[in-house]
């Protein structure tokens, strides 16, 4: 067997600058804040950092639309406060991992101010320009150049008014997509990487990379979406050249530096066959996917806001295909959370630190590179949003707003987006008990979940039995198990509506997880080797393994080790 990279064994824990810890009072996090809190993440024990965007931006989607790729925002700090926080990071023995925004930028960077100016400006090829669709006049209704919906709801299309053409934008109209066709963008992209890598970070998570490369005829999708729009994914997802960039920008960033650094690639709606070749290491794109199939199996036919509740086996039957399918070839990212989903625990668990701690295990067990979320190592919940004056994401109040004025009740929507909406993860980490939770000494930008008065770090540093400290063995298995890192996975009772169980086995190292994700008593029977195993861990939901029968208190989960 090839020695596995060191990343196969490597526990990754996302930072949400704006909501991690605010250093000044502004009630926005900061990089100074960040460091200020380092103790934390090692104390979990997590191997990499990744830092979800701090660059300079008009921040219309917190930080992913970016007008300067080489300047750090004030509202995060400054560049010298950016390379001191890089410097603990490492001093203290982990990685930091920055966020590349590179499929669009923000409307204010200066490639876009130039490119918008003239149809004759050099940079006008940089982003994607087309005129009114034949036989329409500019801003009519219907005279966008496709009928493609944007992720952000409306058009993926605005109009400018200085040269009468459309511009694309997959998100939001602030920001709007780099057209990787010309060479001079890769270029462009590429020095920036360097120049960050220069700098001493150790690689980059990328957003939506597998949307950098469209199909350049741009045709018109099937009309699925609201108000006769219709969906591009064919002509912009996993696009013909997307290999292609990724193969020259692996050349031209990395080739030649030594050192250990990390790729995720982001990509929504990508399967598993492209995944296997975006990952394989022969074909040099990207270390691992980090995708979406199973954080999708509780979208209703109306998308992610006409949410259905979750049937356990079809989590199983999807974490259990990524397992299989890139079992020979290729690496996935594991993760239930990241600051574009609800909280886990109020999603597929009930709240409870049972369920955050069951949760927990069964992911920290598969095959794969673990994300922890900020506040997921808390077990912190979905906020309590009371109304839209509530929400700050530029998604939720776009699809509330466009939701309202098509007919819809507004307590229905405000519904979904209570339990679909990106700012559940966003609320600020709860530290402690105290004002504001100890995450500003000011009035932070979205308001602090009323459970930090039981619910904190503080209060679960000190108890052994806290979701905190789970988190904190699950990461120590890793790091000592290496049958967790790199063992075949076999599924087990797959289907079990409420049970979760598999194996994994190195060489003669067999370790058996059984969780029961629900709230009620289960029984289950193992194969009759399991009776003489030995605990490994478990979390405080009670069981009894007699003989080859288990029988699991609601929540329970335990990993049991035969050797
Ligand atoms: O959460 C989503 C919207 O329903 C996803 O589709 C999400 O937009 C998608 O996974 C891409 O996310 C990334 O790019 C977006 C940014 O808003 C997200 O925060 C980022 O993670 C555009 O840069």
């Amino acid at each position: 067997r090839p020695t596995a990279p060191w990343w196969t064994s490597a526990v990754v824990y996302q930072v949400y600058p704006r909501s991690f810890a605010d250093s000044t009072g502004d009630g926005i996090g900061d990089l100074v804040g960040i460091t200020s809190r380092l103790d934390h993440l090692q104390r979990l024990g997590v191997d990499v950092v990744w830092l979800s965007p701090i660059y300079l931006s008009p921040q219309a989607d917190n930080g992913y639309d970016i007008s300067d790729y080489q300047a750090v925002d004030p509202v995060f700090g400054t560049l010298e406060d950016f390379d001191r926080l890089l410097a603990q990071v490492h001093e203290r023995g982990m990685r930091l991992v920055m966020d590349l925004v590179v499929n669009h930028t923000s409307d204010e960077h200066p490639w876009f101010v130039e490119s918008r100016s003239g149809k004759d400006n050099p940079k006008r090829d940089w982003y994607w320009w087309r005129p009114a669709r034949e036989p329409f006049t500019a801003g009519e209704p219907g005279a966008e150049p496709t009928n493609w919906e944007s992720f952000f709801s409306g058009p993926t299309w605005t109009l400018d008014e200085t040269t009468g053409e459309y511009y694309l934008h997959l998100f939001d109209r602030k920001q709007p997509d780099l057209n990787w066709e010309n060479p001079e963008v890769r270029a462009a992209v590429h020095e920036m990487m360097r120049w960050w890598l220069d700098r001493g970070v150790d690689g980059f998570r990328m957003d939506v990379i597998n949307f950098i490369s469209k199909h350049p005829e741009l045709r018109d999708g099937p009309t699925t979406g609201t108000g006769g729009l219709g969906n591009g994914f064919a002509q912009f997802a996993t696009g013909p050249r997307v290999h292609e960039f990724l193969q020259e920008m692996r050349r031209e960033v990395f080739a030649g530096r030594t050192g250990n650094f990390l790729t995720v690639g982001e990509m929504p709606g990508v399967t598993w066959e492209d995944a296997r070749l975006f990952t394989d290491p022969a074909r040099g794109e990207v270390d691992m996917v980090f995708q979406f199939e199973h954080v999708s199996l509780d979208h209703g036919p109306g998308g992610k806001f006409d949410p259905k509740p979750l049937d356990l086996r079809d989590l199983k039957a999807s974490l259990g295909r990524w397992q299989t399918a890139l079992g020979e070839t290729g690496w996935n990212s594991l993760y239930w959370n990241n600051h574009d989903q609800p909280r886990v625990v109020s999603r597929f668990g009930d709240g409870s630190r049972e369920s955050a701690t069951a949760l927990a295990t069964v992911l920290h067990l598969h095959r794969g590179t673990p994300y922890v979320y900020q506040g997921e190592e808390l077990g912190m919940t979905n906020a309590p949003f009371a109304g839209v004056d509530d929400l700050r994401d530029v998604e939720s109040l776009n699809h509330f707003h466009r939701a309202v004025e098509a007919g819809q009740d507004p307590e229905a929507v405000l519904t979904a987006l209570r339990a679909m909406g990106r700012d559940n993860a966003r609320t600020p980490v709860q530290w402690t008990a105290d004002h504001e939770a100890g995450f500003t000494d000011g009035t932070p930008w979205i308001a602090v979940n009323p459970n930090h008065t039981w619910l904190n770090a503080a209060a679960q540093y000190d108890d052994p039995h806290s979701v905190f400290h789970h988190y904190r063995r699950l990461i120590e298995l890793r790091h000592t198990r290496p049958v967790v890192a790199v063992g075949d996975f076999t599924m087990l009772l797959a289907d079990h509506p409420h049970v979760y169980a598999f194996e994994r086995r190195l060489d003669d190292v067999r370790l058996l997880v059984v969780a029961n994700l629900h709230g009620t008593e289960q029984t289950v029977d193992l194969a009759p080797e399991w009776a003489g195993a030995t605990a490994v861990l478990s979390n405080t939901a009670g069981h009894d393994v007699d003989a080859s029968r288990a029988i699991l208190q609601p929540w329970a989960a335990l990993v049991l080790e035969l050797t």
